[in-house]
């Protein structure tokens, strides 16, 4: 496959070293390494991206705003192929060429405060550089990606259709699920109400979607696919989702969970560090509130997965997607604990 996709860019296969690379769930992700150079060479999952070319034009529309108003922003993008178009369609499917962001490397768990606070300070600058961005320019990547009610109503449906065994296996979660619908119920009024703003939201801010240095500094953000209008609370969740706990989405000990409070006030402190000044004052009141949002969605997406046998995730081993719903749940549950004490550090 190699052998045909690298011409493309006009690599020689021969003097190339290509390897499996990173964590992700989605795409599939290579380094390429040549004599002179290192890449990313990156398969668009097209059963998640229905429109590989709107992604595309998503990233070359921000690239050439950012380009022009803040040009010493770091803003990883896709080499244009010798046929002068940066997403390629082969017979496999769809390639791009990313340029390796050399002494980069990203973490699937964070050790230190200061990491969560270089984290949140990286996507809160993405979403400050592109505050006078247009975001109707933004092609909608993944309908209805963040949009918990109907998680929420696809999650009830899958119950209703699972089969007997893996719904019996899931009876304690179905059921905490349901108890904590009011999380629905306020995104329900923040969308119909219209109180918060659409911004241009990265959607996907694991902390492995953010290259570090070798100090462990923030050098910029990755994976755009889900670039797109959305709230803020979508960005500012993912972290509390990825960022608070010692232990990352994987581990199945579930006594390894936890919400260090630390890392919160580092997230806080990051994100507000750039974004302190463009939040509305109700986007302020949400804060917190973006935690449960997307702890809570996560769940309910891992456990949907598990009841429809996986079809989205896909699992290394048998239960993957159940032992991964029951750590979303453990930390929500840790999560809410430390509702007042959170609210606390920082009124
Ligand atoms: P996925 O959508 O599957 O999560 P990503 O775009 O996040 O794919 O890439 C997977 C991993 O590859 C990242 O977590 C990061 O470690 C690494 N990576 C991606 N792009 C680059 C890049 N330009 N430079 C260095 N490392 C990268
Ligand atoms: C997926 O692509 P990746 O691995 O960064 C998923 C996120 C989930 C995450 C859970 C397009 O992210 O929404 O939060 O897995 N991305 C998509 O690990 O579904
Ligand atoms: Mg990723």
């Amino acid at each position: 496959m190699f052998d045909k996709i690298l011409p493309l860019y006009g690599i020689q296969p021969v003097e190339s070293d290509v390897q499996l690379f990173g964590d992700g769930l989605i795409n599939h992700t290579w380094k390429v390494t040549t004599k002179s150079n290192g890449y990313i060479l990156q398969q668009v999952n097209q059963s998640v991206f229905k429109r590989p070319m709107d992604i595309d034009e998503n990233v070359s529309r921000l690239k050439s705003y950012l380009n022009k108003t803040h040009p010493e922003y770091l803003f990883v993008s896709p080499i244009a192929g010798t046929s002068g178009n940066s997403l390629i369609e082969t017979p496999e499917g769809y390639f791009r060429l990313f340029p390796f962001v050399e002494n980069s490397h990203s973490l699937n768990v964070l050790n230190k405060k200061e990491e969560a606070y270089e984290g949140a300070k990286q996507f809160g600058r993405f979403s400050k550089l592109l505050n006078d961005f247009d975001v109707t320019q933004l092609h909608i990547t993944l309908p209805d990606f963040h949009n918990l009610t109907l998680r929420f109503s696809q999650f009830i449906s899958a119950v209703e259709n699972a089969p007997a065994q893996r719904k019996e296996q899931s009876t304690d979660l179905i059921n905490f699920i349901m108890a904590q619908r009011d999380i629905v119920t306020i995104y329900q009024n923040i969308v119909e109400r219209k109180e918060i703003p659409q911004r241009v939201i990265h959607h996907d801010t694991k902390i492995n979607n953010v290259l570090f240095d070798q100090q462990n500094k923030g050098i910029c953000v990755i994976d755009l696919d889900t670039v797109m209008p959305g709230y803020f609370i979508s960005d500012v969740g993912d972290m509390m989702r990825t960022y608070l706990s010692s232990a990352n989405e994987e581990e199945t000990d579930l006594a390894k969970i936890n919400v260090r409070k630390d890392f919160f006030k580092a997230i806080y402190d990051g994100y507000m560090k750039e974004m302190g000044d463009v939040l509305t004052a109700t986007e302020k009141q949400y804060f917190i509130y973006a935690g449960k949002f997307l702890i809570y969605m996560q769940a309910i997406r891992f456990l949907t997965d598990y009841l429809q046998n996986d079809i989205y995730y896909g699992e290394k081993y048998e239960g993957q997607n159940l032992n991964r719903t029951k750590n979303q749940v453990t930390l929500l549950k840790k999560y809410l604990e430390l509702e007042p004490e959170l609210k606390e550090m920082i009124s």
